[in-house]
């Protein structure tokens, strides 16, 4: 019979893409949506079918193949022994398990035989985290990264449809207050996207570490991380600068960058060509520029480059939907 997929939190931001995602994957399905009960009773399209959103329950599950996961993680941490109980496999996108040793943390373009390891969810890496190792990936498995410095461009999708209405209205009137955010964000810069820890980090910047050691199998990696949010809409931005074991090539990494995986290299500075968000919303790929030595590192093994991508397509929806993708053909 045909797979049944659900989409819990389906009237979020990255739950909307989800469902844009399947459509325009020709994903053959039967889809179910499940959402607050202030959400219950919206409708959705979908393979030109009018679907309505039900209420997330105890027994939302039953007869459910696969849960794609887009609550945040207190919702998920309540629902997910529902989708246990109901032998649902759940991909999910908060950050609730993604360290949780006996589930998968997954970029298809790295480590895709990570998938099958699963226990009945997988989860989806944070959206920075995803952006920044699809742009590195190829350059990890040639010249072998041990430590990164990075400094992210936020945008204010990250925190949702709030986020987003934060910004669209402060530009027409900075007086109105944010809701997703402490301070106005239109014209502004936030140095702080989570909690900070007594050393004063914050959430965000350990999940970069944490979770690129985990899906590189790199135990020993060394990350350090300044998270900004910036008003921009959707796509987010990193600065990176890695230090290698072999000594860097930039002829090779862009080499490898035309070729590698989710990645489009734009890297023309003197004809100023270089990624920017308006270039990288509403797609897929991770664009990848400004290539070029560290003139700070005298060893000749760092480099430094500047990365854009869509935060809640590939940074979320997108990333979700080829799990559940290969997830499928591993079945078949
Ligand atoms: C943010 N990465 O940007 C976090 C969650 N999406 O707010």
């Amino acid at each position: 019979s045909k797979l049944t997929i659900a989409i819990a939190g389906a009237t979020g931001a990255v739950g909307q893409q989800m469902l844009q995602c399947l459509e325009e994957r020709k994903i053959d399905c039967e889809l179910r949506l499940f959402a607050s009960y202030r959400s219950a009773g919206k409708a959705f399209s979908f393979q030109g079918k009018e679907i309505v959103v039900e209420e997330l329950k105890e027994e939302s599950f039953e007869n459910i193949d696969i849960v794609l996961g887009a609550t945040e993680n207190d919702i998920t941490k309540k629902w997910m022994p529902w989708a246990q109980k109901h032998h649902a496999v759940v991909i999910d996108n908060s950050s609730a398990y993604r360290l949780d040793p006996n589930v998968p943390l997954v970029i298809p373009e790295i480590n895709p035989e990570d998938i099958q390891k699963h226990q009945g969810i997988i989860a989806n890496p944070n959206c920075a985290t995803i952006i920044a190792l699809v742009a590195l990936n190829q350059l990890h498995q040639e010249f072998h990264i041990h430590r990164m410095i990075v400094s992210t461009y936020q945008a204010v999708s990250g925190a949702g449809v709030k986020g987003v209405k934060d910004l669209e209205n402060q530009v027409k009137d900075p007086s109105i207050p944010s809701t997703a955010f402490p301070y106005p964000i239109a014209f502004n810069l936030i140095p702080q996207i989570g909690d900070f820890d007594e050393n004063g980090i914050s959430k965000e910047e350990w999940k970069l570490q944490n979770e690129s050691r985990k899906i590189w199998h790199d135990p020993n990696l060394l990350v350090n991380c300044t998270c900004v949010r910036v008003p921009i809409l959707r796509s987010h931005s990193e600065s990176i600068t890695i230090e290698c074991d072999q000594p860097v090539n930039i002829d090779k990494a862009r080499e490898l960058l035309e070729s590698a995986e989710g990645v489009k290299l734009v890297d023309d500075p003197q004809n100023q060509q270089y990624p920017m968000p308006l270039d990288t919303s509403d797609q897929d790929l991770v664009f990848v520029g400004r290539l070029r030595k560290d003139p700070s590192d005298p060893t000749g093994h760092s480099m430094i480059l500047f990365c854009c991508g869509d935060q809640i397509r590939k940074g979320a929806a997108t990333n979700a939907v080829q799990i559940l993708q290969a997830l499928i053909q591993n079945q078949n």
